[in-house]
Parts: C-alpha cells; structure tokens; sequence
C-alpha cells in the first residue's frame, strides 16, 4: 500500500487497534469500502475517513488521501499513449463479444455490451501510471466496478470474495487485484476513452481503468471477470513486478 517502511511499521501497530483497517485486510473489505463511499461528506472528506483522520491524523492521512481519490485532471489535459497488446491479437467482433462473470452469485453470468452500458455512466480524466516510467493523462468512460458489484453481486457487499481476477478471452492477458481495490469508487469497466468508443488497442470494446494501480493492472479487452477466495496470479506479477501494484 505505500513504500515507507517506518510507516508500514506504524501501520501494523495502528491496525490492531483499527476496526477499519482490520476491515480492509480480512473478508469484510467490500463493505467496508461500501461503508465509506456511500457515508455523507464532512468538510468535503467521506465521514468515516474524517473520523479516522481525526483520530491518527497524519498516519491516515497518508493511507486514504483525499478519501483515496486518485488526482483528477481537466479533460483539456486528455491524450492517448499505446502499450502492451498481449491477448489483443484475434481480431474483435464486438458484436460476438462476451463479458463472463463468475464467482458474484450462485451462477455465472454472460453479458453483453449492452448489458454494461444499461448501468450508469461514470466519467473520469485520471493518469495511467506505466511501471516503465511514462505516465498519461486520459479520460475514461464506463460503469464503476462498484455499481457493477451493486447490480449484479450478493446483496450484502460483505459477502465479496477479497480478490478478483480478470483475463483476456484468450486468456493471454490476465490480472489479479484485491477488492477493495477492484471496487475502489474510481475503478472503471471503461468503453469509451476521450470521448470516443474504445480503439482495439485501447482495449475495445471493455477495459479496466482504475487510477489506484499502475498500468499493467488496467487490463484492456476483458473477457472474464471472476471473485474469487485464493490470491490470483498476475501476468506481469510473474515477471518480476509487485502483486498489488498500488499508487
Ligand atoms: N490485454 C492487455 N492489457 C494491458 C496490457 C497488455 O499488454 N495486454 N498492457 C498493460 C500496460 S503495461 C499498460 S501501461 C496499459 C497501457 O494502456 P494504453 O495502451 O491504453 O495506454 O495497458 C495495460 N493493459
Ligand atoms: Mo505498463
């Protein structure tokens, strides 16, 4: 989650006594992020987030800047850069396309485009961070991981596997992400970026955008999306890279 061993000290210490974050690192993650997001805002900072502010100033401060938001930047600032096409090499038939959910309910779920664009439509211009060094302002346009969870999960959020694994319909290209990350109110099931449907190489005709993890973890051309209770393996996790890959 942050880099500053001092703080990852006093963090482990502040958590035996923290019911919140003992809620992000066992099975109630989900709701406790549903708890968060959804609690009124105080002197524009979530609730719960101010009263743990309050409480150990500084130390949470760092943990859940500005309510964990990730900075956003004026649309004017949008631009596009290419990178990475594993599991983007079939040819695309949107209209063949499929997104696959499993591990939400009792049943998988088949869903189509459509299905996706009939949920609400959130827009955000954030930074893609690439682990090799560049970074570029885009804006994406989608449904948020949370109002997917919200319309298709279990109707106690609590009840949400702590990881989810998305892959490429060939199974090329895959992710591995902890909840509370994957339905971070800023996640993104994106289908439009910078104002346009997605471009193949984009990731057409659905990818993740989700400012709170580096790039790699913004999976393009998603085919599968599957919660699950065992820590997923990750494509560029086992070429040397960080599993969690947070910002
Ligand atoms: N399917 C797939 N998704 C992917 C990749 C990839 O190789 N295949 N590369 C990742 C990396 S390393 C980055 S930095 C971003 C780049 O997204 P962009 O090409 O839209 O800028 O996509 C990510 N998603
Ligand atoms: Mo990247």
């Amino acid at each position: 989650m942050n880099e500053d061993p001092l703080l990852d000290d006093e963090v482990r210490r502040v958590s035996r006594r923290s019911f919140l974050w003992a809620g992000l690192a066992v099975g109630g993650a989900a709701g406790v992020w549903q708890a968060i997001v959804r609690s009124p805002r105080l002197k524009g900072m979530l609730a719960p987030l101010r009263a743990v502010n309050d409480f150990n100033g500084a130390l949470w401060q760092r943990l859940f800047r500005e309510g964990a938001l990730a900075p956003t930047f004026d649309k004017s600032l949008a631009g596009a850069r290419f990178n990475g096409n594993v599991g983007l090499g079939s040819p695309l038939d949107p209209a063949a396309w499929r997104l696959r959910v499993d591990g939400l309910q009792s049943s998988d779920r088949v869903l189509t485009l459509d299905d996706i664009r009939a949920l609400p439509r959130t827009e955000h211009t954030t930074e893609l961070k690439c682990v090799e060094g560049w970074s570029q302002i885009v804006t994406f346009a989608g449904v948020r991981m949370l109002d997917f969870v919200t319309a298709y999960g279990p109707r106690n959020p609590v009840d949400l596997p702590p990881f989810v694994w998305m892959e490429t319909p060939d199974g090329r290209y895959y992710v591995g992400l902890d909840t509370p990350s994957a339905i971070h109110p800023q996640t993104l099931l994106a289908y439009e970026m910078n104002g346009h449907l997605l471009e193949p190489k984009h990731g057409a005709p659905l990818r993740l955008a989700m400012p709170v993890k580096y790039g790699f973890k913004n999976i393009k051309r998603i085919g599968l999306i599957r919660f699950t209770a065992e820590r997923p393996r990750d494509y560029w996790q086992e070429d040397g890279y960080d599993w969690y890959a947070g910002l």
